[in-house]
């Protein structure tokens, strides 16, 4: 009898131990609905033991996790078998899969030019079949491992877009087949109350969504915003099929039954990578999460003939996002001084490839949040990219923290300058007290001094602002103004040329606006609204810097805390010599116009811009807005007159419609600045 060599018993011990830890993730995440690891670490062990298994396939056993879809239904709820498999769908992860996928379609169907597909958002919420009989509503079952699932009937009837009774003529049977999920602005909402109550929150929606559905008391799951799409059919008796997917799309949605939206037919692999950028782009915009998008062969008799794999369909493929969370190690955390002498802890991780790039630090936020999330140096933490917000560690795997994992502690005294580390009442963030002493904070005062939305002097970023700072040229933004050609092009990587061209632009600086002033002057607090606001109803700085705390707090949306920044920034001598040296080297703006606020035809409406404009840039259109006497705020509220949404807004976009504040286009806001009009 051969014996197993020494690496094939090694091969085999780790076989054992990938089916453990993923039995485990599987109990975790569909039992328990506490998912302890990110999906992209789930998926790399799957992948890895797929791997393992089609190199060795006489050690596949019928009970390995890839022999199933998902999980066994929970005791609690009743099995439903259900009358035609619920498949799952194979992954592409790249352009080169899509294209793979593409191929093997044509190749099957011997089709030489390009097939039309069905290309729909993935969405991150729980796979169920819905079954009508004679257009009654009778059962939904979740998929659990594909053959049987759980009865949840009783509360996908509490899910308020599910039909109870399909409209028009009905089939004898009908098996629907959607995705239960839960938008975000409910997600974000429930959690809110829970955490307001000091209860646990969800992860995310998808976990909100599995927790609500598996639920035994239907009465909570009725409290819960879920919401459902559906997809395509199972089982039908009386059924008069069309011939494309697209059409029984149609027939579901003549049937009462809801179906996104944004699904749409596409020719070829061309016009699915198309939509696949232009949904990754509008993901965050989105009212649901979403982790990829499917396409499907849209005809329907071809679907039959290229049939299925395993248990995944050959006639479609669900082409991934790259995954906004991964697990890695925090190798130690430094604190980073802003402007306003904030000390910000930033987690230093090993490299990890996250939302598309390799991240290697990402934000703590501050000391409230190491605590409320009780990160450790040494942890295993979930770091989270999602788009372009700044990385972040989202939470700690506690059952990976290692015994020598040390507690993070908030210094005494400032990183950089060694002054005193105070915080403030019961503010979450600490501060250092060097103020232009402390060379980190002079160097962010002058980037955000010369930053494009401030004094927008280009050429004079990050690593020219570093220089300046570290060879004492610079300490203070109105030093900018005395930079000589010489001292420039003296600089690394800088040269005569680029001297030049950086003081063209400190020279065209000089004449900017009252507002932008303001902001460059970096007041704490003071934002580009509030600056805006500030110019506005006091249109000229010396009767700003003489006001006292009242006065101040009479400028629109000014209450108590900005106005006492605002007296405090100008009591003090050093910025009143920074001022006065930047007035003296020439930075000037016009005087302002004669116009009351009250004859301006906008007053007294309150403008909030999201998303991208197409025809014109949002600040240019704030200050159109701001010209016409209207407000030009950040955020919404229920004061908010107007949200003007552009292409891809977000979370302002979904406030808004929330708080019932009317949206407009960017065509509605060309007209208003066309003809200087409210809109009617
Ligand atoms: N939009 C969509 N999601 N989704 C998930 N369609 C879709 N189809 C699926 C699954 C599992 O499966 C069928 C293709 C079998």
């Amino acid at each position: 009898m051969a014996t197993a060599t020494a690496a094939e018993a090694e091969l085999q011990q780790r076989l054992a131990q990938l089916r453990r830890e993923i039995e485990q993730h599987n109990y975790r995440y569909y039992i328990l609905d506490e998912p302890q690891v990110p999906d992209a670490e789930y998926d790399r062990l799957m992948q890895a033991l797929r791997e393992l298994e089609a190199a060795h396939p006489e050690w596949v056993t019928s009970d390995s996790p890839t022999q199933r879809v998902g999980t066994a239904p929970a005791d609690e709820f009743a099995e439903v078998r259900h009358r035609v498999p619920m498949l799952s769908l194979d992954n592409a992860f790249s352009a080169d899969d899509v294209q793979g996928f593409d191929r093997r379609v044509r190749e099957r169907l011997g089709r030489e030019g390009p097939v039309r597909y069905s290309a729909e958002p993935k969405l991150d919420g729980l796979a169920v079949s819905v079954i009508f009989e004679h257009g009654l509503f009778v059962r939904a079952a979740t998929r659990g491992d594909g053959t049987s699932g759980e009865d949840v009937t009783a509360n996908v009837r509490t899910i308020r877009s599910m039909p109870l009774r399909l409209r028009g003529a009905a089939p004898a049977l009908l098996e629907a087949r959607g995705e239960v999920f839960m938008p975000v602005a409910g997600f974000e909402r429930l959690n809110a109350e829970a955490a307001a109550r000091g209860e646990k929150v969800f992860v995310n929606p998808r976990n909100a969504a599995a927790g609500s559905l598996r639920q035994l008391d239907p009465e909570v799951t009725a409290g819960r915003p879920l919401d459902i799409f559906f997809y395509g059919l199972g089982a039908q008796e009386g059924v008069d099929l069309p011939a494309r997917h697209s059409e029984v799309l149609a027939l579901l949605a003549q049937w009462g039954l809801r179906v996104c939206p944004q699904i749409r037919l596409v020719e070829g692999v061309e016009g699915c990578l198309e939509y696949y950028r232009e949904i990754g782009a509008r993901r965050a915009s989105l009212a649901y999460q979403i982790d990829g998008v499917v396409y499907k062969v849209d005809e329907l008799a071809a679907q039959t003939s290229l049939g299925f794999v395993a248990r995944a369909p050959r006639w479609a493929v669900a082409h991934k996002f790259a995954a906004e969370e991964a697990l890695t190690r925090l190798r130690d955390v430094e604190f980073q001084v802003g402007r306003t002498g904030a000390l910000t802890p930033v987690a230093r991780l090993e490299p990890v490839f996250v939302g598309g790039v390799t991240v290697s630090n990402a934000t703590l936020h501050n000391m409230d949040e190491v605590q409320r999330k009780d990160v450790r140096i040494g942890d295993t933490v979930v770091v989270r990219r999602a788009g372009d917000v700044i990385p972040e560690v989202a939470r700690v795997i506690l059952e990976r923290r290692p015994p020598e994992a040390r507690s993070i502690v908030l210094p005494a005294v400032c990183p950089v300058c060694a002054s005193v580390v105070q915080r403030e009442g019961d503010e979450a963030v600490a501060r250092c007290t060097g103020g232009y002493r402390c060379s980190a904070q002079r160097k962010e005062r002058l980037r955000h001094f010369a930053a494009r939305r401030a004094l927008d002097i280009e050429g004079l970023g990050e690593k020219l602002v570093d220089q300046l700072v570290d060879a004492g040229l610079a300490q203070s933004p109105a030093d900018v103004f005395s930079l000589s050609r010489q001292s420039l092009a003296n600089l690394d990587r800088m040269g005569e040329k680029s001297a030049d061209k950086v003081l063209r632009a400190i020279e065209r600086a000089k004449h900017t606006t009252f507002a932008r002033f303001l902001f460059a002057l970096g007041i704490r607090d003071v934002g580009e609204a509030t600056a805006a606001n500030l110019a506005a109803h006091f249109g000229s700085l010396d009767t700003l810097m003489q006001a006292d705390l009242q006065r101040v707090q009479q400028a629109p949306d000014v209450g108590p805390v900005i106005a006492a920044r605002v007296v405090e920034f100008f009591a003090d001598s050093a910025n009143r010599d920074v001022v006065k040296r930047l007035q003296a080297a020439g930075v000037t703006w016009p005087a302002p116009t004669e116009v009351l606020a009250e004859q301006a035809p906008l007053s007294g409406l309150t403008f909030v811009l999201t998303g991208t404009l197409e025809s014109l840039s949002r600040e240019a259109a704030e200050d159109a807005l701001r010209a016409l006497g209207a407000k030009a705020s950040g955020s919404v509220s229920s004061k908010t007159s107007y949200l003007v949404a552009g292409r891809d807004a977000g979370s302002k976009l979904r406030k808004a419609s929330e708080l019932g504040v009317p949206i407009l286009d960017e065509s509605a806001l060309r007209q208003i600045l066309e003809t200087k009009r409210p809109p009617t």
